[in-house]
């Protein structure tokens, strides 16, 4: 009869390199014989001296500790201010389905469509590699745990709930993502911007009108109710 639509998403991980600026210092051979200032070691010869390790992580995604403290990049306090490390390695989902039932008028009389509630959650971790969101900056997958399936029942679907999560997000600003979604058959497609609530959630919420056709009641379809979805994402500390 009906069918109850999730959404599906996921997040990848791709935003181009936004570094903390630094500079490198610069290795010039010096033709003044002067001393050796190290005060670590000396060396017998050093004419093309190393060029001095930076104070501090000097560029945030490129995989290299500048600063050799020994974390790179997001690991590292020094890029704790860096949009990019901001970004949640993982989440929790919820999708809340509230199906309201309209009254179906029969030539007999009619009858009201019982409300229904259906709510799918799951945890999400990061995920790279075949499958992932190309236009997302992170990918995030997790199994999801169907936690009340009032409505495929009532429904009557034939097509069972997903399995798995995939939500992919693209992160605008520190105020704004872009969630994506996944179809079946693994094409992404941008889904909704998404803010965050006074409650730390990212949400989205929207409305959907179900209609079929009443084969008892009338030849034409019908309103069935309305289904009122709240997906939400909390980044997991
Ligand atoms: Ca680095
Ligand atoms: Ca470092």
């Amino acid at each position: 009869m009906t069918r109850t639509p999730f959404l599906m998403a996921t997040l990848g991980l791709l935003l181009a390199g936004t570094a903390c600026d630094g500079d490198s210092g610069d290795k010039d051979g010096t033709t003044t014989d002067d001393t050796n200032t190290s005060t670590t070691d000396d060396t017998s010869d050093t004419e093309d001296t190393e060029p001095p390790i930076p104070t501090n992580e000097t560029d945030c995604n490129d995989g290299v500790d500048e600063d050799e403290d020994g974390v790179t990049d997001c690991e590292d306090d020094d890029c704790a201010a860096e949009f990019r490390c901001t970004w949640p390695t993982s989440l929790t989902h919820r999708t809340q389905a509230d199906f309201e039932g309209s009254r179906i008028s029969c030539w007999f009389g009619g009858y009201d469509v019982p409300d229904c509630q259906t709510i799918l959650s799951a945890s999400l971790t990061e995920f790279e590699g075949e499958g992932d969101c190309d236009a997302c900056d992170k990918t995030f997958s997790g199994p999801f745990i169907v936690d009340r399936d009032e409505c495929s029942e009532l429904t009557g679907s034939e097509e069972p709930p997903p399995t798995t999560a995939w939500f992919g997000f693209r992160f605008v600003s520190p105020q704004e993502r872009v969630l994506y979604a996944r179809d079946e058959s693994g094409v992404w497609s941008e889904a909704v911007s998404m803010s965050q609530d006074n409650e730390g959630r990212w949400t989205w919420q929207y409305d959907e009108t179900l209609r079929d056709r009443i084969d008892e009641c009338s030849s034409d379809t019908q309103d069935l109710g309305v289904l009122h979805f709240t997906i939400s994402f909390n980044d997991t500390p």
